[in-house]
This record gives C-alpha cells, structure tokens and sequence, in this order.
C-alpha cells in the first residue's frame, strides 16, 4: 500500500492509523501546495481533488476521504481492535466522531490557513470550533479516548485536528481532558513513529 500525505495535513490521521494496524506501506509526500511529488509527478494525476490523504492498494485501486480510509485500515485487522464491528451501534458511534471531526472541526480550520480569508469570518470560525471543541472536550471527561477506554481510529483524527489550534492562534489550552486525551496519544509508539516520518518530531 501506499499513504499519500502531507507534513502535519489531515493524512497523520491514516498515517498513524497505519502504524496502529501495523501494516507494510509506503509513505510519499505530496505536498499540498505544489500538487508535485519529489519525482516531479502531478499529483492531480493521482487525486484529481490534489488532497490528501489517498491510500492506494496493491492492486491499484485509490481510496480516498480520511474518515473512509482508517475505517478500511481498521477492517484490515480486526484483531487489533482499532473498530468496533461493521453493523453495531458501536460502528455507527464510531462513525459519527469520524463525521463530527470531518465537518465539525477539520472543515473549520481549513479556511484559518488562508491568508484570503476575511478576518471577520475567521473569528466566527473560532468561536464554533471553541464552541464545538467544548462538547469535545466534556465527552472526553472521564474517558482515555473518544470510544471510552478503548482506542479507535477516531482518536489520530482528533489528535491531527487538534494540531493545528497552535498554528492557527487557537487556544485550547482551556481543555483540560483534550490537552489530557493529546498528552496520551502523544506518548503512544505509532503516534510518534508517523510523526517522525513526517518530520514533525525528532
Ligand atoms: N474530504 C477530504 C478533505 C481532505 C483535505 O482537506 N486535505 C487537505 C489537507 S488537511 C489538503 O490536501 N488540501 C490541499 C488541497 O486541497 O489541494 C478528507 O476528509 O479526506
């Protein structure tokens, strides 16, 4: 398999989730801004959207869309527990974070990134991801992960969103059970393994 990434995007979530199945893959960086690959490759000739994550498969086939690509992942090794079972109300919950996180929040901070935006719509862009990342913030109380005590493929997805607040001037430091939830996620081996390949750590 090959993950195509970009340092720090939205694809450390299937990068991680990678390195929780522990599956063989190739990692190649597509950089979202130049849409070219080291070997001068188009990226758009891959993805014709130019973003990332897409999980291509030994025999081909390109998966794409984050949410759809660590559930595939999860499937691949139902041992390892990374999500409950295709059909359970535990799948469907698992289902709405990946949602949430996608639309709720990933999709709040894209527009932080451009210096186009106007500066009055990105203060209604932090005031809903504040306000979305409260309610994430108490689901977490009392919890080690979005699923409960478990780890799912939910959480590199939260982890990856909640990345970015420095880099944009969010200040969730108010949180205490996700600044709890990132320090966990933080000091697990396939977190920092992805991480380091993506050369966002030492
Ligand atoms: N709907 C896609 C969105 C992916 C996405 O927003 N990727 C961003 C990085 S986080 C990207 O590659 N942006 C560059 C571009 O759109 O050209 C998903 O959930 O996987």
């Amino acid at each position: 398999m090959k993950l195509y990434y970009s340092p720090g995007a939205c694809s450390l979530s299937p990068h991680i989730t990678l390195h929780e199945a522990g599956l063989k893959f190739e990692h190649i960086q597509a950089p979202t801004k130049t849409h070219k690959l080291d070997d001068g490759t188009d990226y758009y000739s891959i993805n014709p959207l130019g973003y990332v994550p897409l999980l291509e498969l030994d025999d081909g086939t390109r998966l794409t869309e984050g949410p759809a690509i660590v559930q595939y992942i999860a499937d691949q090794v139902p041992e390892k527990k990374l999500a409950p079972a295709n059909g359970t109300v535990a799948r469907a919950q698992l289902q709405a974070w990946l949602n949430f996180i996608g639309t709720e929040v990933h999709k709040g901070f894209g527009p932080l990134f451009n210096p186009a935006t106007p500066a009055e719509y990105k203060t209604m862009l932090i005031a809903k991801l504040l306000e979305r990342l409260q309610w994430v913030d108490g689901q977490l109380a009392g919890k080690s992960y979005l699923m409960g005590e478990a780890f799912s493929v939910a959480d590199p997805y939260l982890f990856t969103v909640t990345n970015w607040a420095d880099f944009v001037g969010l200040d969730i430091s108010g949180f205490a059970n996700i600044a709890a939830f990132r320090e966990r996620m933080a000091a697990r081996p396939a977190v920092q393994t992805a991480m380091r390949e993506e050369g966002l750590i030492k």
